[in-house]
């Protein structure tokens, strides 16, 4: 009994190859999700859930535009609070808005693009400046 279990485990001769077989077709996948070594106890039977498990979610720019109104520094402090620039890359990119209408200040999922864009609106408006952000593909 104990013997049988053991050597149905070890999966000798054809057995053993399909595990092979299945476990070169789906490395890439398995190595993403869970690391080397479990190619032979998984088969080629996870291959799609595992590329759907590993899946990058779509990206999309927030684009901060100009006006004539809103203070530059205003600017500056939204993009060091709300999205995380150093204050060298905050000056940079509100002047890129100032001089081109327009730049990215940052790169994100849809819910956290939109999350971005409603509190930069929010402050503004809070602040009483007229500053405005769109949502992009990236
Ligand atoms: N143009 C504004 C000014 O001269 C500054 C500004 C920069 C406003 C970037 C908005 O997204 C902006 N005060």
């Amino acid at each position: 009994m104990r013997t049988n279990a053991t050597r149905s485990y070890r999966a000798d001769g054809p057995a053993r190859a399909a595990l092979q077989r299945a476990g070169r077709n789906m490395r890439y996948a398995v190595s993403m999700a869970n690391g080397p070594g479990r190619q032979d106890q998984t088969g080629g039977a996870l291959k799609e859930r595992v590329d759907e498990q590993v899946k990058e979610p779509a990206l999309y720019n927030v684009i901060i535009l100009n006006d004539d109104y809103t203070p530059m520094q205003f600017v500056v402090d939204v993009l060091e609070q709300l999205f995380q620039k150093t204050p060298a890359e905050a000056y940079r990119v509100m002047m890129q808005v100032h001089l081109n209408g327009r730049g990215v200040a940052g790169v994100y999922p849809w819910e956290v693009a939109e999350t971005k864009v409603d509190s930069l609106v929010t402050l503004a408006c809070d602040a009483g400046h007229p500053l405005q952000a769109t949502i992009e593909d990236a």
